[in-house]
Protein backbone atom coordinates (compact mmCIF):
# COMPACT_ATOMS: atom_id res chain seq x y z
CA UNK A 1 0.00 0.00 0.00
CA UNK A 2 2.49 2.58 1.25
CA UNK A 3 4.32 2.00 -1.94
CA UNK A 4 1.43 2.57 -4.20
CA UNK A 5 0.79 6.11 -2.53
CA UNK A 6 4.14 6.77 -2.67
CA UNK A 7 4.50 6.28 -6.64
CA UNK A 8 0.84 8.07 -6.71
CA UNK A 9 2.61 10.78 -5.35
CA UNK A 10 5.21 10.31 -7.29
CA UNK A 11 3.13 10.28 -10.50
CA UNK A 12 0.85 13.12 -9.36
CA UNK A 13 3.79 15.55 -9.59
CA UNK A 14 5.47 13.83 -12.57
CA UNK A 15 1.81 14.89 -14.78
CA UNK A 16 2.22 18.61 -13.19
CA UNK A 17 5.54 18.56 -14.50
CA UNK A 18 4.77 17.10 -18.11
CA UNK A 19 2.21 19.71 -17.99
CA UNK A 20 4.83 22.16 -17.30
CA UNK A 21 7.11 20.81 -19.84
CA UNK A 22 3.96 20.62 -22.71
CA UNK A 23 3.74 24.51 -21.53
CA UNK A 24 7.09 25.43 -22.01
CA UNK A 25 6.84 23.51 -25.03
CA UNK A 26 3.98 25.46 -26.57
CA UNK A 27 5.73 29.22 -25.51
CA UNK A 28 8.57 28.12 -27.21
CA UNK A 29 6.68 27.33 -30.23
CA UNK A 30 5.86 30.74 -30.68
CA UNK A 31 9.39 32.05 -30.87
CA UNK A 32 10.02 29.17 -33.32
CA UNK A 33 6.49 29.72 -35.23
CA UNK A 34 7.98 33.11 -36.21
CA UNK A 35 11.24 32.23 -36.76
CA UNK A 36 9.42 29.97 -39.64
CA UNK A 37 7.50 33.02 -40.80
CA UNK A 38 10.80 35.16 -40.81
CA UNK A 39 11.94 32.30 -42.78
CA UNK A 40 9.02 32.38 -45.24
CA UNK A 41 9.63 36.44 -45.53
CA UNK A 42 12.91 36.12 -47.14
CA UNK A 43 12.31 32.71 -48.57
CA UNK A 44 11.86 33.63 -52.33
CA UNK A 45 14.45 34.26 -54.62
CA UNK A 46 13.57 37.50 -55.46
CA UNK A 47 12.41 38.93 -52.06
CA UNK A 48 12.96 41.87 -50.35
CA UNK A 49 11.76 42.84 -46.96
CA UNK A 50 12.05 45.67 -44.36
CA UNK A 51 11.50 46.38 -40.69
CA UNK A 52 10.40 49.28 -38.70
CA UNK A 53 9.96 49.64 -34.99
CA UNK A 54 8.61 45.90 -34.20
CA UNK A 55 7.14 45.79 -37.57
CA UNK A 56 8.91 43.40 -40.24
CA UNK A 57 7.49 43.71 -43.50
CA UNK A 58 8.02 40.91 -45.85
CA UNK A 59 8.06 41.12 -49.65
CA UNK A 60 6.05 43.72 -51.14
CA UNK A 61 4.80 43.63 -54.39
CA UNK A 62 1.92 44.79 -57.04
CA UNK A 63 0.48 43.97 -60.03
CA UNK A 64 1.35 46.01 -63.09
CA UNK A 65 -1.22 48.46 -64.21
CA UNK A 66 -1.96 48.52 -67.64
CA UNK A 67 -2.18 51.37 -69.46
CA UNK A 68 -5.76 53.12 -69.71
CA UNK A 69 -6.30 51.03 -65.61
CA UNK A 70 -7.47 53.14 -62.62
CA UNK A 71 -7.00 50.26 -59.79
CA UNK A 72 -4.39 48.12 -58.57
CA UNK A 73 -3.17 46.07 -55.94
CA UNK A 74 -0.37 45.67 -53.53
CA UNK A 75 0.61 43.06 -51.16
CA UNK A 76 2.85 42.36 -48.29
CA UNK A 77 2.63 39.56 -44.94
CA UNK A 78 3.64 41.67 -41.90
CA UNK A 79 4.50 40.31 -38.52
CA UNK A 80 4.81 42.34 -35.53
CA UNK A 81 7.05 41.40 -32.89
CA UNK A 82 5.79 44.09 -29.92
CA UNK A 83 3.22 45.14 -28.49
CA UNK A 84 -0.33 45.07 -30.39
CA UNK A 85 -0.11 47.84 -33.13
CA UNK A 86 -2.11 48.94 -36.78
CA UNK A 87 -1.44 49.63 -39.86
CA UNK A 88 -3.50 52.94 -40.35
CA UNK A 89 -2.44 54.87 -43.26
CA UNK A 90 -0.57 53.95 -46.43
CA UNK A 91 -0.08 56.49 -49.39
CA UNK A 92 1.90 56.80 -52.84
CA UNK A 93 2.95 58.64 -55.45
CA UNK A 94 1.21 56.77 -58.00
CA UNK A 95 -2.04 56.72 -57.22
CA UNK A 96 -4.65 59.72 -56.22
CA UNK A 97 -5.92 57.29 -53.19
CA UNK A 98 -5.02 53.87 -51.21
CA UNK A 99 -7.77 52.18 -49.30
CA UNK A 100 -7.32 48.93 -47.09
CA UNK A 101 -9.41 45.93 -48.11
CA UNK A 102 -10.59 42.58 -47.39
CA UNK A 103 -11.63 39.78 -49.17
CA UNK A 104 -15.08 38.06 -47.67
CA UNK A 105 -17.21 35.45 -48.78
CA UNK A 106 -20.76 36.96 -49.05
CA UNK A 107 -22.72 33.52 -49.93
CA UNK A 108 -21.58 32.22 -53.26
CA UNK A 109 -19.85 35.26 -54.15
CA UNK A 110 -15.77 36.96 -52.86
CA UNK A 111 -16.35 40.93 -52.41
CA UNK A 112 -13.78 43.35 -51.48
CA UNK A 113 -14.63 45.05 -47.98
CA UNK A 114 -12.78 48.50 -47.06
CA UNK A 115 -10.93 48.56 -43.58
CA UNK A 116 -10.19 51.59 -41.49
CA UNK A 117 -6.90 49.88 -40.63
CA UNK A 118 -5.17 46.71 -40.82
CA UNK A 119 -5.23 45.52 -36.74
CA UNK A 120 -1.71 43.78 -36.31
CA UNK A 121 -1.81 41.73 -32.89
CA UNK A 122 0.84 40.68 -31.60
CA UNK A 123 3.57 37.79 -32.84
CA UNK A 124 0.74 37.47 -35.19
CA UNK A 125 1.22 37.04 -38.95
CA UNK A 126 -0.71 39.21 -41.18
CA UNK A 127 -0.62 38.06 -44.85
CA UNK A 128 -1.47 40.54 -47.21
CA UNK A 129 -2.61 38.76 -50.76
CA UNK A 130 -4.29 38.20 -53.68
CA UNK A 131 -6.83 36.34 -51.87
CA UNK A 132 -7.51 38.34 -48.61
CA UNK A 133 -6.55 41.06 -47.70
CA UNK A 134 -5.02 44.06 -49.73
CA UNK A 135 -3.85 47.21 -50.18
CA UNK A 136 -6.11 48.84 -53.07
CA UNK A 137 -4.35 51.95 -55.29
CA UNK A 138 -6.91 53.83 -56.78
CA UNK A 139 -6.66 56.62 -59.27
CA UNK A 140 -3.35 55.04 -60.41
CA UNK A 141 -1.66 58.10 -62.91
CA UNK A 142 0.52 55.79 -64.78
CA UNK A 143 1.12 52.54 -66.38
CA UNK A 144 2.84 50.62 -64.09
CA UNK A 145 4.78 47.93 -65.89
CA UNK A 146 5.96 44.39 -64.25
CA UNK A 147 10.01 45.25 -63.00
CA UNK A 148 8.56 48.94 -61.94
CA UNK A 149 9.13 49.45 -58.36
CA UNK A 150 6.54 51.92 -56.89
CA UNK A 151 7.47 53.86 -53.15
CA UNK A 152 4.41 53.31 -50.68
CA UNK A 153 4.18 55.14 -47.72
CA UNK A 154 3.19 52.64 -44.56
CA UNK A 155 1.83 54.15 -41.38
CA UNK A 156 1.71 52.37 -38.36
CA UNK A 157 -0.13 53.62 -35.22
CA UNK A 158 2.58 52.96 -32.60
CA UNK A 159 5.97 51.90 -35.01
CA UNK A 160 5.36 55.13 -37.34
CA UNK A 161 6.41 55.68 -41.18
CA UNK A 162 8.25 53.90 -43.77
CA UNK A 163 8.27 54.04 -47.34
CA UNK A 164 8.46 50.89 -48.98
CA UNK A 165 9.34 49.79 -52.42
CA UNK A 166 6.50 47.67 -54.47
CA UNK A 167 7.78 45.42 -56.88
CA UNK A 168 5.60 45.23 -59.95
CA UNK A 169 5.50 41.31 -60.44
CA UNK A 170 2.58 39.69 -63.15
CA UNK A 171 2.76 36.53 -60.62
CA UNK A 172 2.30 36.06 -56.96
CA UNK A 173 5.21 34.98 -55.06
CA UNK A 174 5.29 31.30 -54.66
CA UNK A 175 5.12 30.99 -51.27
CA UNK A 176 1.68 32.86 -51.49
CA UNK A 177 -0.11 30.72 -53.55
CA UNK A 178 1.71 27.39 -52.25
CA UNK A 179 -1.95 26.97 -50.39
CU1 LIG B 1 -9.73 45.74 -53.13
Amino acid sequence: MKIFSYLFSLSFPRKRESRATNAGLFSSCIPAFVGITLLLFSAAAYAHSYQQGDITIGHAWMRPVPKGVKVGAAYMPLLNWGADDALIAASTPVAEKVEFHNTVKNGDVYEMRQESKVELPKGQPVAMNPKGRHIMLFGVKNEIKPGDKVPLTLEFAKAGKIVVELWAEENAPAHETGH
